[in-house]
């Protein structure tokens, strides 16, 4: 409203930032026990990554404990991960999956 002056002025961004939404990384992390094969099948059926790069992602996990499989925004990684726990855990495997912003 006028009269009093008691609006306040916002200091402008340094470098004004375009407002994209923030993408998250989904990792798979290594363990001892899920076999690989399986790994190899979780990444074609939930992230259509074909056989060749499967297994070299796979075998990245395999050695450096982690990997990021893809990025997505928050409600797709979201439901990457839910699945891929999901179906890790009805074939009894150990295997992980994670989400973390960008
Ligand atoms: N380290 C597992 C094995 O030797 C394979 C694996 C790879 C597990 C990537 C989880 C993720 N059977």
């Amino acid at each position: 409203p006028p009269g009093r002056g008691t609006d306040t002025v916002l200091a402008p961004r340094a470098k004004s930032k375009s407002q994209r939404p923030p993408l998250y990384k989904v990792m798979l992390l290594n363990d001892d026990y899920t076999p690989m094969e399986f790994v190899v099948h979780v990444l074609e059926r939930f992230f259509g990554i074909t056989n060749q790069h499967a297994v070299d992602l796979m075998l990245t996990v395999h050695r450096k404990g982690v990997a990021v499989v893809g990025v997505f925004s928050f409600e797709i990684a979201e439901t990457k991960v839910t699945q891929v726990m999901d179906y890790a855990r009805r074939n009894q495997h150990p295997l992980q999956c994670t989400m973390e912003k960008e």
